[in-house]
């Protein structure tokens, strides 16, 4: 997960990402109640430097300025500010991070490096009095970016650097400030005698103290970049499919073991082979094997209502492998004929794609798929235009925009509600989506799914080794 996604799913009050262009005001990406550092004060500001986070989100350099608002938190009670700041230069005077900070007699709190301890270090306005809280150890100017969080929740006030709790002080309850004029960067305008001069990135307040779970957990993101989706499994997982079928379960198992995000299913004890070899490369979980032969029983069966798309958007994609093309068989049916969606083949070898009741047939020369070779299939609609994908490649568009509605009968894995339509052949992976996927998506499946090998006489085969995403 992105380090700007943990930020957004633990809910701050204001998140502040400092890539704005030139000339443009800070803007908080949270938005709706949250609020904008709408003002730069004047001074040098460098935009879109180099992000102290490992992405490629820039940052901020607000030499002799300050980005300013109106921040309606109360500091008395729970509440939270955290970044990143670059410790890149000598501090000759005190170096303000954050602060609230009207003027001399209206102020809050101020983090800061200060030149005369040679120190970070945290001045509370507390109710008590004025506190400074240094944090020990920390040598400025080392070059290095560091992570800060610091929270208070009305009794006690911690300092975070790197992760780490860096100093604390309990029986302490900041003043409510009656400006609640909130800083980053600087004191208070107009004197601004108090910059911080390097970089400041990915600033975030809450209205509640996080925790120090949480904020090891931004501090690692932060520092680490997010591990790539590696296998075609990850980067499914990372879609968040409403639904995904690895298909590798025991047959008569009524529990989808091996599935993320799956519901549970009907796996039939007969009619069809569980545990043949999958059709992933390199991926040691198994398939379904269909065969009419075996009888026209049970299709694999889910029963819920999340496929209920109505004239959304959708998605759908699978592999197989066909044992041949030129029967009516279905891949995929959720739902009824008329109210739902169905993918099969047809005694003439066409696959025939049906949403609410419409068919489209597409040819066998256009669907491109022939016996006894392995074929990624991706069916979604984008605002009522459905897709077909064979092989990352779009081989056929038609409107189709009719509702798909709550289900009666579920989802059908390898037939239909009525059988007797059982498909001949391997399905392996299926994974349902409440949205269409993008053709980089496709095509980022593809690549990891299957490996078309050399020599290979698929129709595709040519076209594909010169795509890359
Ligand atoms: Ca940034
Ligand atoms: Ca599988």
């Amino acid at each position: 997960m992105a380090y700007k996604d943990i930020i957004i799913a633990d809910n701050p009050f204001a998140y502040f990402r400092f890539n704005e262009q030139p000339g443009s005001t800070v803007d908080d990406i949270i938005g709706g109640a949250s609020f904008d550092l709408g003002s730069i004060d004047d001074g040098l500001v460098l935009f879109n430097q180099s992000g102290l986070i490992n992405d490629p989100d820039t940052s901020i350099h607000l030499y002799n300025s300050s980005a300013r608002g109106v921040l309606p938190l109360d500091y008395s009670g729970p509440v939270s500010f955290e970044g990143w700041f670059l410790s890149d230069v000598i501090v000759t005077n005190e170096s303000v991070i954050f602060s609230n900070y009207l003027n001399d007699l209206d102020w809050t709190f101020r983090f800061q490096a200060i030149n005369f301890s040679g120190l970070l270090n945290l001045q509370v306005n507390a109710v008590s009095g004025i506190v400074d809280i240094p944090v020990n150890g920390f040598t400025f100017n080392d070059g290095n970016k560091h992570h800060f969080v610091v929270t208070s929740d009305g009794s006690a006030v911690f300092v975070y650097i790197d992760g780490v709790a860096a100093a604390s002080v309990t029986g302490l309850t900041l003043l409510d400030s009656a400006s609640k004029s909130f800083s980053i960067g600087n004191e208070y305008a107009p004197i601004n005698t108090k910059a911080f001069d390097s970089v400041i990135d990915e600033f975030s307040i809450y209205a509640y103290t996080l925790t120090q779970s949480q904020v090891l957990v931004h501090y690692n993101a932060g520092i680490n970049p997010p591990a790539a989706p590696v296998t075609y499994t990850d980067i499914i997982n990372n879609r968040n499919p409403v639904a995904y079928y690895r298909l590798g379960e025991s047959a008569g198992s009524s529990v989808a073991i091996d599935s993320i995000n799956a519901l549970n299913a009907n796996y039939p004890s007969a009619d069809m082979t569980a545990g043949v070899a999958g059709l992933l490369s390199g991926d040691t979980d198994t398939a379904y094997s269909f065969d009419p032969a075996d009888g026209s029983g049970t299709p694999v069966t889910v029963q819920d209502n999340v496929f209920a798309f109505g004239t959304s958007d959708f998605g759908v994609e699978l592999f197989i492998s066909p044992t041949l093309t030129n029967a009516l068989m279905a891949l995929v049916a959720i739902d009824e004929f008329s109210t739902g969606l169905m993918i099969h083949f047809s005694a003439a070898g066409e696959l025939i794609i049906v949403v609410a009741g419409i068919s489209v047939v597409i040819s066998p020369l256009t669907h491109g798929m022939v016996a006894g070779q392995t074929y990624q299939l991706v069916v979604v609609r984008r605002i009522g235009v459905v897709y077909l994908y064979v092989n990352s490649i779009e081989v056929f568009n038609a409107t189709l925009n009719g509702s798909i509605d709550a289900q009666t009968s579920g989802l059908q894995i390898g037939d239909w509600p009525v059988g007797a339509n059982k498909f001949d052949g391997i399905i392996d992976e299926l994974s349902i989506y409440n949205r269409g996927l993008t053709v980089n998506e496709i095509l980022q499946s593809y690549n990891a799914g299957i490996t078309i090998p050399v020599g290979d006489g698929g129709l595709f085969a040519s076209i594909i080794n010169v795509r890359s995403i």
